[in-house]
């Protein structure tokens, strides 16, 4: 009784932009329940699993969810009710199977994972067990790294910001996650007033992170050495600075076009511009550098700048084993962004981090620029040992919320805690 499941139902609600998005509720036979919510991605990779929307033009300008909250409340809870809610697998397998297509748009990948995540989170409560300790046992301590994203750019800025998406601050220096969430914060702040000081707006964009009308993607990397040292912290060494030009959005016919500088450059060129950027700041991490489907430049981003860098794909590998797969046998990066609603179930995110632990690739896992206050992603990561996370700006709800689980969890394990620092970066020499 106490682990069977007995229902799951869902909701439409609103994720952080205001949009609808699905939020499902899974409960046993004795009358518990745990809720799950679903974010959504702006820039968003070609072979993501397919959100389902409902199209209908008189609600929410066609990006309803009602469909997906549909499929749940019919379809999903009558193949999965019944269920030991802690077979997790074989949960995720009936609805894929269920479902039928190779990347879930029929019932919708967004249906799907918000069952997914609601029946892990009610396991866990069943077994009397925190969500990290449930997914991931005794070797749940490893407190990641917030790598926070503190200039927004890209389609996050509405285009009218940096071209790169994302300027984040990792302070891997920092002797806990806690203090690592203090410095970030106070670097935050020392960057608000610095815009300030120079007329540039404070506004936020979708991850919390400031969006200034900027005329390079250098200025926000000079902007924030200026806030590491204003906020008493040393570049590099305390605090170093992740990137996601999430270049995919930029990528046209062949070429990388920077609005901000009026220029438009090959995948050899953007390598080289990465490398100066590499030179003149302390950048240890680099997130889509080059485009999706620029697998022979990802390939010589790779050869170049290795060393020097964690090479993440995001919009390349979409949290799918296949892609990843092919990234390891071709030596095309050292780690894959993890997504869960990238892919689409929980049993599928863990054999992504899975192989990328294998291949000793780093697992880089990250929130959505849509997003509610679940704060499934922080347990997740110390479950995983993921070492690293974003989860954007030390700033709006729906971001620090993720933050605020980490500390809590850090505190939960007292001395056992352990917090992932440089370590976390892979680089390869
Ligand atoms: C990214 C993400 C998250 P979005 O590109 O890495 O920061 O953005 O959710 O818009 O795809
Ligand atoms: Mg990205």
């Amino acid at each position: 009784m106490r682990f069977k499941l007995d229902n799951v139902t869902a909701r439409e609600i609103l994720d952080s932009r205001g949009n609808p998005t699905v939020e499902v509720e899974a409960c046993t036979s004795d009358g518990m329940m745990a809720r799950a919510s679903v974010p959504s991605g702006a820039s968003t990779g070609s072979r993501e699993a397919a959100e389902r929307r409902d199209g209908d033009a008189r609600r929410f300008g066609g990006k309803g969810v009602l469909d997906a909250v549909m499929a749940v409340n019919t379809e999903i809870c009558e193949a999965v009710r019944g269920r030991d809610v802690r077979e997790q697998r074989q949960l995720d397998n009936i609805m894929l199977a269920l479902d039928g297509t190779e990347n879930k748009s029929r019932l919708g990948a967004n249906a799907i994972l918000g069952v997914s995540l609601a029946v892990a989170r009610l396991a866990a409560k069943a077994s009397h067990e925190p969500l990290w300790r449930y997914l991931g046992g005794l070797q749940a301590n490893l407190l990641p790294v917030p790598c926070m994203n503190i200039i927004n750019g890209g389609v996050h800025a509405r285009g009218q910001g940096a071209d790169f998406q994302e300027f984040m601050i990792a302070p891997h220096g920092a002797p806990t996650l806690q203090e690592a969430v203090r410095q970030g914060s106070e670097v935050y702040h020392a960057l608000r007033q610095i815009l300030l000081d120079k007329n540039l707006s404070a506004a936020v964009g979708d991850e919390g992170g400031f969006a200034p009308a900027v005329s390079s993607n250098r200025d926000p990397l000079t902007f924030i050495v200026q806030a590491i040292e204003k906020a008493g912290y040393r570049p590099g060494e305390d605090i170093s600075i992740c990137m996601d030009p999430a270049s995919s959005e930029f990528f046209r016919e062949g070429q990388y076009h920077l609005r901000t500088e009026g220029s438009a450059l090959s995948a050899a060129e953007m390598t080289a511009y990465y490398g100066e950027l590499m030179d003149q700041f302390p950048v240890i991490l680099l997130e889509d550098g080059l485009a999706e489907d620029d697998w022979t430049g990802w390939k010589h981003l790779h050869q170049q700048l290795a060393g020097r860098a964690e090479l993440v794909g995001d919009d390349l590998f979409v949290t799918d084993v296949k892609y990843i797969q092919r990234g390891i046998d071709e030596n095309l990066a050292s780690a894959a962004l993890i997504k869960l609603n990238q892919i689409g179930s929980l049993s599928e995110t863990l054999d992504a981090v899975a192989l990328c632990q294998l291949h000793g690739w780093g697992a880089f896992m990250s929130h959505r620029s849509g997003e509610t206050t679940d704060t499934f992603l922080a347990d997740l990561t110390v479950a995983l040992r993921a070492g690293h996370l974003k989860t954007g700006a030390p700033c709006r709800g729906e971001r620090v919320e993720k933050y605020n689980q980490l500390m809590r969890i850090e505190q939960a394990l007292g001395d056992d805690a352990c917090y992932a620092g440089l370590h976390a970066f892979v680089r390869r020499t």
